[in-house]
């Protein structure tokens, strides 16, 4: 958990650390700020983000202007699949944050980036959070995933491996990339609200692409202040699912106690290496 959560509901919160969303008090340029965003990622999506992730912006009428109302996206989205969207002031404590998945409801920040930050924020706003995430909860088999990844994470916790489970989200709900008919397709949820990485993470020759594997990921460090070095590439969100549901954590989590980190640049003996990356991206940066 970062550090700049704090250890209780901040004044105005409820015990759950929602607050409502107010949505009567956003500016006009916090719509348009909105607006912006919106027209400029789904104008580079198609063809490259899964086409499950294409299905939801449609059905959830993300499209109309301005940000979402929170209470109508529910009531369309809880019709399809029975999650619900709730406002949070910023980042959550990580038991308030999978108790709130286990129970279908997918927590999003209220507030919108500035308009002098539209590329590079630390905390999840209302952009990445609805536009990155939601689209998704429409899709049966992901809506599953998504609560037995909260189900885990509350389990995570009782055997101190929140950081591996940690990891898994990262490699998946935020960077994951899954392979269809027509070739590899965005589905993580910080690439598909990103500009730059949305185009990074599909055709840039610098970072690698492997075939998803539950235990690698898990011992995977990732890093939160650059586009990643390795995406992850899952068979289908059946796939991911059944893997994550079958999968007994308690005996993995004790096997990965005494296992080495891999660094996220690593390629491993094993890896079912799609694209040998060159790096090229980081290399530029750490020399900078
Ligand atoms: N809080 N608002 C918010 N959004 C998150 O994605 C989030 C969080 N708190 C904790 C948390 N994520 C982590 O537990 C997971 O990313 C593993
Ligand atoms: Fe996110």
């Amino acid at each position: 958990m970062a550090e700049h959560v704090l250890d209780r509901p901040p004044e105005g919160a409820a015990a759950d650390w929602t607050i409502p969303q107010d949505w009567a008090a956003y500016s006009a340029q916090a719509h348009a700020t909105w607006d912006l965003l919106f027209r400029r990622q789904s104008a580079q999506l198609p063809g490259r983000a899964a086409e499950a992730f294409l299905r939801g912006l449609d059905v959830l009428r993300l499209s109309k202007p301005g940000i979402p109302d929170f209470e109508e996206l529910s009531d369309r989205l809880a019709k399809l699949t029975g999650w619900r969207v709730v406002a949070v002031p910023g980042l959550v404590p990580d038991a308030v944050f999978f108790d709130h998945l286990a129970n279908r409801r997918f927590v999003a920040g209220n507030f919108i980036r500035r308009p002098d930050q539209l590329d590079y924020l630390e905390e999840p706003d209302v952009f990445h959070d609805v536009f990155g995430h939601v689209p998704l909860l429409a899709d049966p088999v992901f809506a599953d995933y998504m609560q037995a990844y909260g189900e885990g994470g509350l389990r995570s916790l009782s055997f101190g491996a929140l950081h591996k489970l940690a990891r898994l989200y990262w490699y998946t709900v935020e960077f994951g990339l899954v392979r269809e008919a027509g070739g590899l397709r965005l589905f993580g949820a910080g690439i598909v609200s990103s500009h730059g990485e949305s185009r990074f993470a599909l055709e840039d020759d610098s970072p690698n692409r492997i075939g998803f594997d539950l235990e690698r990921v898990m011992r995977t460090r990732y890093r939160i202040d650059d586009y990643q070095q390795s995406y992850f590439v899952i068979d289908s969100f059946e796939d991911l699912l059944r893997q994550t549901v079958e999968t007994d954590f308690a005996p993995l989590y004790a096997r990965l106690e005494g296992a080495s980190d891999h660094d996220p640049a690593d390629l491993l003996p094993g890896d079912a290496v799609i694209t040998r990356g060159t790096q090229a991206h980081a290399r530029g940066r750490a020399g900078r």
